[in-house]
């Protein structure tokens, strides 16, 4: 006789996906490696779904239609920043030629999708937030400085946040918890694992890998990237 079972098969996952930068094929390939359950699994980008890679229209489409959730990287941002019901030209242009190509591409369902991306995600029923870059500690999560949510990377010698890799430690490592952050943004620090904090940023778009963390579970999942398809 087999013994009855009394507990359902998995506990329902949330699984976190680094920066895909239109990278359509190896998000895929990574959801048929995570062994995705689209009736039961959640699924949030961590920002940065467009521009430099091959298929940034195909990732919002996908996005879109198996209900994946994301925040705003600041890439998304920049594409924003050309959406056709906006005048903001807030944001710097010093890639503009490429985002505008992408904005090109996109129709009205895609600009809904990207204009709704929030900064942060909080994923309460496993103990942690979603975000593009960083966050400061001691400042409520509604608070902080959309310019740094998504962009910061580092944190100085005097204790300042900082855009650049080189201007100090990885902020992560000073982040105190006890929320667990998810975080992309730095591929050129790559993975991330401080106590609180983990950077899934690992270059998919630079040749390197796609990279899932998979909650509640904190398991890693990677998958190569096809090709290299733009010069970190
Ligand atoms: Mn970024």
């Amino acid at each position: 006789m087999f013994p009855e079972r009394t507990s359902p098969i998995g506990a329902p996952r949330t699984i976190v996906i680094g920066d895909v930068h239109g990278c359509l094929d190896e998000l895929q390939d990574l959801l048929r490696a995570c062994a995705i359950d689209w009736s039961a699994d959640r699924v949030v980008l961590v920002g940065d779904l467009v521009a430099k890679g091959p298929d940034s229209r195909g990732v919002l489409q996908l996005a879109r239609e198996r209900k994946i959730e994301a925040v705003l990287g600041n890439h998304d941002a920049k594409v924003l920043t050309f959406a056709p019901d906006t005048s903001a030209t807030d944001e710097s242009h010093k890639s503009s030629k490429q985002h505008a190509r992408v904005a090109r591409t996109l129709h009205a369902a895609d600009w809904a999708y990207l204009g709704g991306l929030p900064l942060y995600r909080d994923l309460w029923e496993v103990n942690a937030v979603v975000v593009h870059a960083g966050l400061i500690a001691g400042i409520p999560l509604a608070h902080q400085p959309r310019d740094l949510i998504i962009n910061m990377r580092s944190i100085t010698p005097e204790g300042e946040p900082s855009k650049r890799v080189e201007a100090g430690v990885p902020w992560g490592s000073r982040w105190p918890g006890p929320r667990h952050v998810v975080f992309g943004h730095d591929a050129v620090r790559g993975l991330q694992q401080h106590p609180f904090a983990t950077g899934i940023d690992t270059g998919c778009v630079y040749g390197r890998a796609l990279t899932a963390l998979i909650l509640p579970d904190h398991r890693l999942v990677s998958v190569p990237a096809r090709r290299t398809y733009v010069a970190i």
